[in-house]
């Protein structure tokens, strides 16, 4: 059985989840499910980031204590993404005693090694991105570009990796494996990185009298482990490295660690560096997504404008959210949210291109077949559009090119919808055209069998629910366990349809929620 590992960014729990969180967590879930139908062992994890100076700095503003802060900010990311529907098999939180006792061990073996030494660094430290920052790459104001604040100066004896002996190898990973940085202007900027001679060897710790809030240095009650070391490391102790080899080799290396595109520097060129230090195998992709803006701007509480997925879900429900999402933003490119848009898109789709197809279909089955899945299974031109979509939606769903995966799908339900209008079955039915016009009621039920078992993956609970209506018993068991196998001719004759009403109810605008 192949396996599939997929993992996110573990978020910093300073704030609570936002819209840009969910996007990047929807779409890692719907990878999962995709590849559990295409009958894979998968394994998917998100989780939390809960170390660094930016964590420890809310907790200080909050009042608390930084593990009863995290303790409470955690609790409400995990909350958000069981709202969502996700169907992570672990949650990692960097405070896990597990994680620490891990990244502590990879620590020492880079030190043991000599990848790891100790030297001073002076430089320009940035809370925001838990990074220095080069002068030359601040605004003119002297403020970081992504987080609009001035870095600090800091110089402090540290520990450094030594990246600059991996810099040849991680080329070399590059060029023989092409698909490992996606999408392809994300390769080209880690490469122009790693050919830059002013990226050297990093540092690796942080002096405790500048940071506490982290996970000791092995050895050194002097030192604390930087941030993105212990965070970047959840990739590995999640599956158990090194307290449970068996799964960790059984999964690793990670088929695809969804990321975004501001961190991908971390990602690209320290994390697999970091792992052939350890003698790890590094991942086979790393893919870094785009951001959701909201008119254009980027998310930010100063402008006010960053969304609460909680609210989202509370009013109009996961399926919706998730589906808009993933259809209305290039997952490679910067996608703009506006709740008129969300409503308008998912009602014109969810609701009445494939609500209504399912709606009048079985209306019409319930009308002239007496509620009973016709036995009639025409050779009909829909069904070879729906074989060739299959394929196109597949080459769509490998390349995480969700909304074009939607769009053609999408194609295929408009089909169906035109083919029901142009054959008109009732009148066939009023004709006595019985055979005819169950053909037709039965191309449209192959139809929306099928789109169900490919949105299934954005959409879970409305995918049941059609799969429900379609007739199917518990005895073929829910659609999520169905493998892609049963993609063809699985459409029961005889089995009773369940006319149970709208598998989607329009959406109203509700001002609080957007
Ligand atoms: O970077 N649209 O955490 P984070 C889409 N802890 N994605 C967005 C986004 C937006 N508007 N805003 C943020 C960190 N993200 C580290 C990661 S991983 C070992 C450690 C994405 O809370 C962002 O790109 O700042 C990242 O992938 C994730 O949300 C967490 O961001």
């Amino acid at each position: 059985m192949n396996k599939f590992y997929v993992t996110t960014a573990i978020d910093y729990v300073n704030a609570t989840p936002h819209i840009g969180h969910a996007y990047e967590k929807i779409a890692a879930d719907i990878v999962a499910r995709y590849h559990r139908m295409k009958g894979a062992d998968v394994f998917f994890l998100t989780g939390v980031d809960e170390h660094g100076s930016k964590v420890e700095k809310s907790a200080k503003d909050a009042g608390k204590e930084p593990k009863e802060f995290c303790d409470d900010m955690s609790s409400k990311f995990e909350a958000a993404w069981k709202k969502l529907n996700l169907s992570n098999d672990h949650f990692i939180r960097t405070t896990d005693d597990y994680h620490e006792a891990s990244v502590q061990g990879i620590f020492k073996k880079l030190l043991d090694k000599g990848d790891i030494y100790k030297g001073t660094y002076e430089g320009l430290y940035c809370e925001g991105c838990e990074d220095f920052v080069r002068e030359r790459d601040l605004d003119e104001n002297g403020n970081c570009p992504n987080h609009m604040k001035p870095p600090r100066k800091l110089e402090e004896n540290n520990y450094f990796f030594k990246l600059t002996e991996y810099k040849d190898k991680l080329r070399h990973w590059i060029d023989a494996n092409p698909d490992c940085i996606k999408p392809e202007g994300r390769k080209k900027e880690i490469l122009n990185q790693l050919n830059d001679p002013e990226l050297g060897d990093f540092s690796v710790s942080r002096a405790r009298h500048s940071l506490t809030w982290g996970v000791p240095v092995p050895g050194d009650t002097e030192q604390v482990i930087y941030v993105w070391i212990d965070a970047l490391s959840n990739y590995i102790t999640g599956i158990g490295y090194p307290h449970d080899m068996e799964k960790f080799k059984r999964y690793w290396p990670a088929d695809l660690h969804l990321i975004g595109k501001d961190i991908n520097k971390f990602h690209s060129i320290f994390w697999p560096a970091l792992l052939m230090a350890a003698e790890i195998e590094p991942p086979r992709q790393v893919y870094a997504h785009g951001f959701i803006t909201v008119n254009g701007k980027k998310l930010s509480k100063s402008l006010g404008n960053v969304i609460d997925p909680n609210a989202l879900v509370d009013e109009y429900g996961a399926d919706a959210v998730r589906y808009y999402l993933m259809a209305a933003t290039p997952f490679d490119n910067d996608g703009d949210f506006s709740t008129e848009d969300f409503i308008k898109r998912v009602n014109a789709e969810l609701a009445n291109n494939l609500g209504n197809l399912l709606n009048r279909t079985l209306t019409l089955v319930d009308r002239n077949c007496d509620g009973i899945v016709p036995d009639q299974d025409p050779e009909h031109i829909l069904r070879k559009q729906a074989n060739e979509i299959h394929v196109v939606f597949d080459q769509h769903m490998e390349k995480l090119e969700f909304a074009k995966a939607i769009d053609a799908l999408f194609a295929l339900v408009d089909q169906a919808n035109k083919y029901m209008n142009d054959e008109k079955p009732w009148t066939l039915f009023k004709e006595g055209k019985k055979k005819e016009g169950e053909e037709v009621l039965f191309t449209c039920m192959e139809v929306l069998r099928r789109t169900a078992m490919h949105i299934y993956p954005f959409t879970p609970a409305l995918a049941q629910k059609i799969w429900y209506q379609l007739g199917n018993d518990d005895d073929i068991g829910v659609i999520g366990d169905r493998k892609d196998d049963d993609m063809f001719d699985m459409l029961k004759p005889g089995a009773k349809v369940r006319n149970t009403g709208p598998v989607f109810n329009r959406l109203e605008l509700v001002e609080a929620a957007g």
